[in-house]
């Protein structure tokens, strides 16, 4: 580990998953539809869930092109639902990504459309792009975990009890659910989607989800700190929303300071776990510690 630039790994993997991105989501008719798409999938994003889906490949001896297809696929869901909550009757947010939300610049009927047209088309780029290679019973298995994960079970079902508990006094249970479906389901998919596709084994599998789940969760009460101690530079987004909608975050309920304690908790038992199980890579250990840092600079 001790010659791995992290920096120049964010930057080579950025620009493979910007460049397949780009490709997939060419400029098409009607025009203003996929200016829609392109505007919100191709700005500034961490690209974290692609990164995760490519790493876990990497930690079981894969091969990246037969998962970029689904690293990308990965990004235009969660672009999706970047549109769809910032839409006026969902978080009504004015910026995301350092730019106007894209119902600001596009108008909300295209705004809704553009986020059910990248809903839907990810997986029929996951089927049309992903090498022959690939074990199609892999391939079944991981659109079935894509579907769980993004349907009523999973990302909506999060985000319907999150609008439902909007000024309710929840409790731990409630904002655990909130932030295993909301955020979790997405980054457990794209560990575990990367390493069925690169023929892991249980015990392979078994270590990523526990990442996955850890490292998930620390990243959203990371995200609910950075709301209430971040700034709109730093975020690429309007921060203090929480606090004035009067939702129970994390570090709303226990405070800052166990807030951070608790991120760090979780990730140093998510790098452990991949530790025993022979499946650390230094990218996973270095996006596992910088959620942390993040928090605790
Ligand atoms: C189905 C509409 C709908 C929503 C599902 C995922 C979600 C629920 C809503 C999106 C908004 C949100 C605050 C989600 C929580 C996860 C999270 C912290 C998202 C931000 O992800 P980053 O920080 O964003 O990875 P970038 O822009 O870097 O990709």
């Amino acid at each position: 580990m001790a010659n791995f630039d992290f920096n120049e790994y964010i930057q080579e993997n950025i620009k493979i998953i910007d460049s397949h991105l780009n490709n997939y989501l060419e400029n098409r008719y009607p025009q203003k539809l996929w200016e829609s798409m392109r505007y919100t999938v191709l700005a500034d994003g961490k690209r974290l869930r692609p990164l995760l889906v490519m790493e876990a490949a990497r930690a079981c001896g894969g091969n990246i092109e037969e998962v970029i297809p689904t690293a990308c696929a990965i990004e235009m869901i969660h672009s999706y639902s970047l549109i769809h909550d910032d839409l006026p009757c969902m978080d009504d947010d004015d910026f995301r990504r350092g730019n106007p939300t894209n119902h600001k610049v596009f108008g909300e009927a295209t705004a809704v459309l553009a986020g059910d047209a990248l809903l839907s088309h990810a997986p029929l780029l996951i089927l049309e792009n992903t090498p022959e290679t690939v074990k199609k019973e892999n391939l079944h298995f991981v659109l079935k975990e894509l579907f769980e994960a993004i349907g009523p079970m999973g990302l909506i079902a999060g985000q319907v009890v999150d609008i439902e508990s909007e000024n309710e006094d929840i409790d731990i249970a409630k904002l655990e659910y909130i932030h295993t479906h909301k955020t979790g389901k997405l980054f457990i998919f794209a560990l575990r989607a990367g390493a069925i596709l690169s023929e892991a084994s249980e015990e392979q599998l078994d270590a990523l989800t526990y990442y996955a789940k850890h490292v998930g969760y620390s990243f959203q009460i990371a995200d609910d700190i950075l709301d209430i101690i971040g700034t709109k530079e730093s975020l690429g987004k309007t921060p203090g929303k929480d606090i004035k909608s009067n939702k129970k975050t994390y570090p709303v309920l226990f405070g800052i300071n166990e807030a951070k304690e608790e991120v760090k908790r979780l990730c140093t038992l998510a790098v452990n776990k991949l530790e025993e199980n022979n499946v650390l890579t230094p990218a996973l250990q270095n996006i596992a510690d910088g959620i942390w840092q993040k928090v605790n600079k």
